[in-house]
């Protein structure tokens, strides 16, 4: 059944892997779309390809989500209520211990994945509440469940991301608007380019020997977790590549 048609989603992180596949599959059940990343050409041609195959309004903002300034004009340019909210972008940068780490990357992950996160929660859960409706899905990480060696500050953010989901259902407790979470392992995508700064011979050790996750595999359960009946609220869905049993337990064929 398909509950979403005619809604509106604002997807963060559109540009690429799990945000666009996920807007894609919205589009799929009719649902409009503002979609965000930084990179403008991409967006322009996401939206000229959706519009020309699906019959619904597709709205593009490029902007950096770490700035808080830009997310407010963001939000204020929407005339339209929200039904989903998808706070996807993120990132990880290295792999250092945290004795060798750079400072940078630290901050780049944590002004992304938890601060834009939060910004775009701040500003559109309250058109939520005050319509008693909405959904808002963060896209987390088993990085958010386990910490692993060389992962101190994305794990660290990934967790942020488990606990700013769990208070915010709290916080909206009683209002009807839901509040869910996606938890990811391995999945294929630019993320392990991005991680190691363009080396895409170090991105694909990532996914060697095994059958990673795919950006389909996630939009899937993300339009699952968004198309339950109006009184189900899915909290969590942790999912690994079968070879994948922890985030540094995996089985990789000869
Ligand atoms: P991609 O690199 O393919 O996509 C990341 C998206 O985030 C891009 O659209 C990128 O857009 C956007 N983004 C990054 N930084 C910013 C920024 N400062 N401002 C605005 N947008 C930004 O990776 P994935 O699709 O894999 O990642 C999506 C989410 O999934 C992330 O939160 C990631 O942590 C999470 N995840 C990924 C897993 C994996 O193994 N791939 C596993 C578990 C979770 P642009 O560059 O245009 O700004
Ligand atoms: C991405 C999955 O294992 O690279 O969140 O941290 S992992």
């Amino acid at each position: 059944m398909n509950r979403l048609k005619g809604k509106t989603a604002v997807v963060t992180g559109a540009t690429s892997g799990i945000g666009l596949r996920s807007a894609e599959l919205f589009a799929e059940q009719g649902v409009n779309l503002i979609l965000t990343g930084r990179r403008e050409e991409r967006l322009k041609e996401i939206k000229l390809d959706f519009e020309s195959r699906f019959d619904i309004s597709v709205q593009t903002a490029a902007f950096d989500i770490r700035n808080r300034k830009a997310c407010e004009s963001f939000v204020e340019g929407i005339s339209v209520p929200v039904d989903i909210l998808l706070n996807n972008a993120g990132l990880a940068k290295g792999t250092d211990p945290v004795d060798q780490a750079d400072f940078e990357d630290w901050e780049t992950m944590i002004d992304t994945n938890v601060k834009g996160l939060l910004y775009m929660t701040r500003l559109l859960s309250p058109q939520m509440k005050e319509r008693g409706a909405g959904h808002i899905i963060n896209v987390g990480s088993t990085a958010g469940h386990e910490a692993y060696s060389g992962g101190v500050v994305y794990c660290g953010t990934k967790h942020a991301v488990k606990a700013i989901t769990e208070a915010t259902k709290k916080d909206l407790h009683g209002t009807n608007v839901r509040v869910s979470m996606v938890s990811p392992g391995l999945v294929e995508t630019e993320f392990s380019e991005v991680r190691f700064d363009g080396d895409k011979q170090k991105a694909d050790a990532v996914y060697e020997g095994i059958d990673p996750l795919t950006a389909q595999d996630i939009a899937e359960i993300i339009l699952f977790v968004a198309n339950r009946p109006p009184h189900v609220n899915i909290m969590d869905t942790v999912i690994y590549p079968v070879a994948q049993s922890s985030a540094t337990m995996v089985h990789r064929d000869e």
